[in-house]
């Protein structure tokens, strides 16, 4: 049983990141205010936080989410493996609608491959074999980043603490089945307002986008959990993530799966 200290500091940050996002005011990261933090207690701040978000929106967890997937992004952030973090209802946005930019402290796009599946993944040992025989559609997706903490600085366990800087995501609306697909090979194309900002291919994510959530799969049987049938899960980002400026126009396509769009205003 966790002990009172251990349950305040959970409850302390969980319920600062909340603020925080409610609010619009970036933190610090907490590893300094409390040395525990590790990646082990990050994970249950990560949980409260997420209960505590389904009761003030009224919502509930429809998935995962991968982030800090590729070499080059836990570089960039001094960070040494991937994290996950719960998507929520409340976080789906469509690809139809003007996304306001008002709720957001500072946020950034990320083109996705979301994987819808049909059975459950479960690890120790979980495969890329193993998941595609599980994923009923892929489908292209973008994802809203938002980090709670001031400048995107943060460490392993400040990140995980804060739900992978989730924010929102939207997923287009055709979906395939994997099958006719080889997804490392996958190339896509990242446009902001008319220009290329990056391509690269599924390949970016852990050499295949499937392996994300096969670690995703082997990092839950860890603490005694899977990858249920039913769930959305976004692969982690195929390229840098693009800062978000009101008046903005997103576009990410896939090869073979089509595109994604996603627009902001004010
Ligand atoms: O989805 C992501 O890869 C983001 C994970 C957290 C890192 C960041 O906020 O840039
Ligand atoms: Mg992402």
């Amino acid at each position: 049983m966790a002990s009172t200290n251990v349950v305040n500091v959970i409850d302390q940050i969980a319920s600062e990141l909340f603020e925080a996002e409610k609010n619009k005011t970036s933190v610090n990261k907490f590893v300094d205010r409390f040395p525990e933090l590790n990646e082990a207690l990050a994970y249950q701040v990560q949980e409260k936080l997420v209960e505590l978000k389904c009761e003030a929106e009224n919502t509930v967890k429809i998935g995962r989410k991968l982030g800090l997937t590729s070499k080059s992004k836990q570089e960039m952030m001094g960070v040494h493996e991937p994290s996950y973090g719960v998507l929520l209802e409340s976080m789906q946005l469509y690809e139809s609608e003007k996304i306001s930019t008002a709720p957001f402290i500072h946020a950034k796009l990320e083109p996705e491959i979301a994987f819808v599946l049909n059975k459950e993944v479960k690890g120790p040992h979980a495969t890329v074999a193993d998941v595609l025989a599980a994923t009923e559609y892929i489908a292209p997706a973008v994802e809203v980043i938002d980090s709670r903490f001031q400048g995107f600085r943060f460490t392993l366990p400040d990140v995980v603490a804060d739900n992978s800087s989730s924010s929102k995501f939207i997923i287009g609306d055709r979906f395939y089945s994997p099958e006719k697909f080889d997804l490392k090979l996958m190339g896509m194309v990242f446009k902001k307002n008319g220009e290329i900002i990056s391509t690269s291919a599924g390949a970016a994510v852990m050499g295949h986008p499937a392996r994300a959530i096969a670690w995703l799969a082997n990092k839950l049987y860890k603490v005694g959990q899977s990858v249920q049938p039913g769930e959305v899960v976004l692969s982690g980002s195929l390229s840098g993530a693009e800062k978000i400026e009101p008046g903005d126009h997103f576009s990410a396509s896939f090869d073979g799966i089509g595109t994604v769009e996603a627009v902001f205003s004010e």
